[in-house]
């Protein structure tokens, strides 16, 4: 195949959230978030209080490990970091007037770190890590009030760091809210006592929130780009059937309802057609209307797999994934946790969200979760023969290269868990996706050693010839 171009000032990078790398969960002033009493992630209840076994309380504890860790992304040749603010760090409750200076030091250091090798902050400033007692008190973003505390996080931080951070994501997969009202929005109440009104009411506070606070901060940071983060997966009708491919079309809209409002500024038609259809009501206020026109600079999202919509589903059977549930294609392969593996889904998604908006787009979290096994190299060197994560990587790039070809306009790239971390949805270390291995287990033994893998040389020769490597090594599958 020929070989495509990546442009030249294209964002290499990789991406980690704070609740699932930094632990020190209790350290320097820091209170709890809804991440510290999931020692399960989505798969279990939360606990009263954190218990031993949440591995995110350690996490691969990034808090003291932060510049060995930014010097491997160096040696990778980052141009660019995502990782998340924790807010409990910032706002150890969340309601407080005034911030937690500790919290806020740490992420000076972070970002002075990552400045000393010419890499660039991407930002996310809520990831799935809303202060525990804005849950408990409130009832997390269920409570209009959570904007008022958001705003004061955010003017807090952009007053901090306005001139060492450019890019700016507001909600991690806005769109996840839906489906796991806890970790997502800090909703206390349990999922099966809340309504689909609920659910919306508190997806309208963080789409205001959100919107918001990309004024503020294009107010108070002029060169700062603001963007949302959707959490990306492409649907395909399982069969011809134009009654699979309108389920296709309402499944689509799950996420596309979150890019719609970032990107124009209001709620699509669609949406409005459908609360009415089942007597939901929600309170929007003409205030709420007006903030809502501050629309994103780019739009950010995740993908990892593609899944297929259909009105007959006896046909296939369920499959696993990223929140979004649907039913297995035939055509396509999982990954071990199920999760299906699509390429080309990729660029067909980047087509589809750039047609729709034409505003400039960053693929902010891909990679493959998988089970790896550390090996002693004959000179001592201890690394991982991750060929899977290379072949899932390198396919998924070469799409990403064929959209820009299409046309799209793509910021840059940051796969997701540069370095491995506690996954988000079953909060176990055995599913890695890093270039770099951490020796830590689930039963929370290991010396958190960090070790390159094989991944890591891989990367590095991808970012070094912007991209072209891809083109060579075929062999590898
Ligand atoms: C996304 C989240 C991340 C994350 C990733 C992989 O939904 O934004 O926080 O971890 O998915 O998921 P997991 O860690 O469950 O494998």
């Amino acid at each position: 195949m020929q070989n495509l171009k990546f442009p030249e000032n294209f964002l290499w990078g990789g991406a980690v959230a704070a609740n699932q790398c930094e632990g020190a969960y209790n350290e320097d002033g820091k209170g709890l978030s809804v991440q510290d009493v999931l020692p399960r992630g989505l798969r279990g209840e939360r606990t009263a209080a954190p218990t031993e076994d949440n591995l995110k309380l350690k996490g691969i504890d990034f808090y003291h490990h932060y510049k060995e860790d930014i010097a491997l992304m160096a040696e990778m040749g980052f141009k660019v970091f995502r990782t998340s603010i924790a807010w409990s760090r910032i706002f150890p409750k969340g309601d407080e007037e005034e911030p937690n200076e500790k919290g806020l030091e740490f992420y000076d250091k972070v970002f002075d770190e990552c400045h000393k090798y010419g890499i660039e902050p991407l930002v996310t400033i809520s990831h799935y890590e809303t202060p525990l007692y804005l849950a408990e008190e409130y009832d997390g973003w269920k409570n209009r009030k959570l904007i008022t505390f958001f705003e004061r996080y955010c003017r807090t931080i952009f007053e901090r760091y306005g001139k060492k951070v450019k890019y700016w994501l507001t909600f991690n997969e806005i769109n996840s809210l839906m489906h796991a009202p806890f970790m997502s929005g800090g909703i206390n109440t349990p999922k099966d006592q809340l309504s689909e009104a609920d659910l919306y009411q508190a997806i309208h506070h963080e789409l205001v929130a959100s919107a918001l606070v990309t004024k503020i901060g294009h107010e108070m940071m002029p060169d700062a780009k603001i963007g949302c983060m959707i959490l990306g997966i492409t649907i395909y009708p399982l069969t011809p059937d134009p009654s699979d491919v309108i389920a296709m079309m309402e499944k689509d809209r799950e996420t596309l309802l979150f890019a719609d409002v970032h990107a124009r500024g209001k709620y699509p038609e669609y949406i409005k057609k459908y609360w009415k259809s089942q007597g939901i009501q929600i309170n929007i206020t003409p205030e709420d209307e007006e903030i809502l026109k501050n629309t994103v600079d780019f739009i950010s999202f995740s993908y990892y797999s593609s899944t297929c919509a259909t009105t007959h589903p006896e046909l296939s059977t369920p499959t696993g994934g990223n929140l979004i549930k649907g039913y297995k294609n035939p055509y396509v392969k999982a990954s071990e946790w199920g999760w299906q593996i699509d390429p080309q889904g990729l660029r067909y998604t980047l087509n589809k969200l750039y047609d729709r908006y034409q505003l400039p787009l960053f693929i902010v979290e891909n990679g493959l979760g998988a089970k790896d096994e550390l090996i002693t190299l004959e000179n001592g060197e201890k690394t991982v023969n991750d060929d899977y994560r290379i072949a899932y990587l390198r396919e998924h790039l070469k799409e990403a290269a064929k959209a820009i070809e299409d046309g799209v306009e793509l910021m840059g790239y940051t796969s997701w868990g540069f370095i491995d971390i506690v996954s988000a949805s079953t909060a176990e270390m055995a599913k890695r996706y890093g270039y770099i291995y951490v020796d830590r287990n689930d039963d929370g033994t290991g010396t958190l050693e960090r070790y390159r893998k094989k991944s890591f040389y891989w990367y590095q020769d991808v970012i070094q010839t912007n991209g072209q490597s891809l083109w060579k090594n075929e062999q590898i599958c």
